[in-house]
């Protein structure tokens, strides 16, 4: 099968009510991990590269940066049978977006939310137009994710989140295939500085009102075990917070279906290099001193694709 179109895998996950996780990558070395994990939950995995992962990958090439990457997921998802899906995070420079469809890609995102509401709705069924054209599916974002500074005046947040009404009628006019709703994440690994808390009431008006898979951007947990591992060696992660497991299923059960993580990932994985080195110092084999990076992802994936529903799925 099995790299196929993330509409494909979402468009399951929507109507038997899971969610897949959406993992970021920069590196050959990430994509490694996440197939291992897909194969051993026997689950769907959508590969996300935002554009600064295309630019770092092309050597500032944006054309070099597609092509490897479609490349590097196809060379290892065509001989799976777990569906596996490359998709663009972020999109905001059309010259970007062209070169992911123009690649290969099995989806993209149109990030236009810092236009005004309109603009946005333009710009996104402008890509959807021509992404559809060439059977590439497409994710857009309504509402801003809200950063930490923003969590400490209410009122600023309240404007910064979806409108169910606006969401609705931004689906029917861009047609697009899944949505990004704003509901009270942020990216990184430092996303609530009181009790974590996402606007349920609203997602859950969402989904009524447009039936699409939706995607929940920041998913990040920041499991304490990975952070105090890689504090015991070194790391600073002082404040460092996400969104915990049980929320992140509850989001799921109102229906988010694509669950973007990154910053999990990079955790366990610069915790499981600093663990080895510093046990390992005489290694500089690059084939050997990822090895605990990769035990300690494989696990935060895989715990992931459980907690969210998506294992034995494929
Ligand atoms: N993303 C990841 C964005 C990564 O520029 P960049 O490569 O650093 O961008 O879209 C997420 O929603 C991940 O959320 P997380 O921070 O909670 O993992
Ligand atoms: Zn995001």
């Amino acid at each position: 099968m099995a790299y196929v179109n993330t509409k494909q895998i979402l468009e399951k996950a929507n109507k038997e009510f899971y969610g897949v996780p959406a993992l970021n990558i920069n590196n050959l070395e990430f994509l490694h991990v996440i197939i291992k994990a897909a194969v051993a939950e026997n689950s769907p995995a959508i590969i996300e590269t935002s554009e600064g992962a295309i630019k770092y990958a092309g050597m500032g090439d944006i054309k070099k940066g597609t092509d490897l990457f479609v490349k590097m997921v196809k060379e290892f998802a065509d001989s799976l049978s777990v569906p596996i899906s490359l998709h663009l995070d972020h999109g905001k420079n059309f010259d970007i977006i062209m070169s992911c469809i123009n690649s290969g890609y099995s989806s993209v995102m149109i990030d236009a939310s810092a236009f005004p509401y309109e603009e946005n709705l333009s710009k996104t069924a402008e890509i959807c137009k021509i992404a559809h054209a060439s059977g590439v599916s497409v994710e857009a974002e309504l509402g801003k994710l809200v950063g930490i500074e923003d969590n400490v005046v209410v009122d600023e947040k309240e404007g910064s989140l979806v409108d169910p009404n606006e969401a609705k009628e931004f689906v029917d006019k861009t047609k697009v295939d899944f949505l990004a709703p704003a509901i009270g994440t942020s990216h990184g690994a430092f996303k609530f500085k009181g009790e974590a808390k996402l606007d349920f009431d609203r997602l859950k008006k969402v989904k009524e009102l447009t039936e699409i898979p939706l995607v929940l951007h920041g998913a990040s947990s920041v499991p304490v075990d990975i952070k105090e591992l890689a504090e015991s060696y070194g790391a600073d992660f002082k404040g460092a917070k996400g969104v915990p497991s049980d929320i992140l299923k509850e989001s799921v059960k109102y229906g988010i279906n694509k669950v973007n993580t990154d910053t999990d990932l990079r955790m366990a994985f610069v915790g499981g290099l600093r663990k080895y080195l510093k046990e390992n110092p005489s290694e500089f084999d690059p084939r050997k001193y990822f090895k605990t990076s990769f035990e300690l992802t494989e696990k935060v994936i895989r715990d992931r694709m459980k907690l969210l529903g998506s294992s034995n799925k494929a």
